[in-house]
């Protein structure tokens, strides 16, 4: 059986996404990241990133990784478009140029899109949103994000989702957009990416993973 390793609270709730949305059956292993543990290191410590058990299966000593058979990947965008494409029906490819267009957004995703707003979610997170330091950063940001933005918004003028209906497209750009949310004018002058990323946060599959997210401790 497939499964995923990573909590919640991570990159692991891409791939956790996709299988919510294909109710493709799978174990799940929580492990979390060894930063957020007061002693990653201790006897009692919850299974972690830096544990030599993990350490085998993802040497980065990061969050998520898929083992499905003998098939090892350590990349949450690579195993969402695995996952898609084997057990996602609709959600994956139906041709090789459709493959090829979900590749692109993948890597649209993590190039474009992910850096920039990462620096508004670790900008936020540590409490520095409101500083002046912060907010330069923040509003640096926000502007690196401009292109992509556009980008997307030309895009979704004529289009519901990223392809002709929802894919797994939808499900990274949406997680990789998703951590530049917590400032609120990034969206003002892109309404169709607005309406698109309410649109995928609305899913039942989606607020499914959020509050199981939200369940797991901070
Ligand atoms: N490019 C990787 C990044 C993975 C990553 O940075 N994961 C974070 C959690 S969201 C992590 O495990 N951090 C622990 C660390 O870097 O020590 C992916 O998308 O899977």
């Amino acid at each position: 059986m497939l499964t995923i390793y990573g909590v919640y609270r991570s990159r692991a709730i891409r791939p956790l996404w996709v299988l919510e949305e294909c109710k493709a059956p799978f174990s799940h292993i929580p492990v979390i990241q060894a930063y957020r543990l007061t002693d990653a290191t201790a006897a009692s410590a919850a299974l972690n990133t830096a544990m030599p058990d993990y350490l085998a299966i993802n040497p980065l000593g990061q969050v998520p990784a898929m083992r499905d058979g003998a098939l090892l990947l350590t990349e949450s965008l690579a195993i969402c478009l695995h996952i898609a494409r084997k057990y996602g029906g609709t959600l994956g490819p139906a041709s090789d140029d459709e493959a090829s267009l979900m590749e692109q957004w993948a890597l649209f995703a993590a190039t474009a899109v992910e850096p920039a707003a990462i620096e508004i979610l670790y900008t936020t997170r540590d409490g520095q949103a409101d500083s002046p330091t912060g907010q330069g950063i923040i509003r640096l940001a926000a502007e690196k994000l401009k292109r992509p933005l556009s980008r997307l918004e030309q895009h979704l003028a004529h289009h519901d989702w990223l392809m002709n209906r929802f894919t797994v497209a939808d499900i990274m750009v949406a997680e990789c957009l998703r951590y530049g949310q917590s400032y609120a004018p990034l969206l003002t002058d892109f309404p169709k990416t607005a309406r698109w990323l309410s649109a995928a946060q609305s899913r039942p599959a989606f607020n499914t993973v959020w509050s199981r997210r939200a369940a797991e401790p901070e």
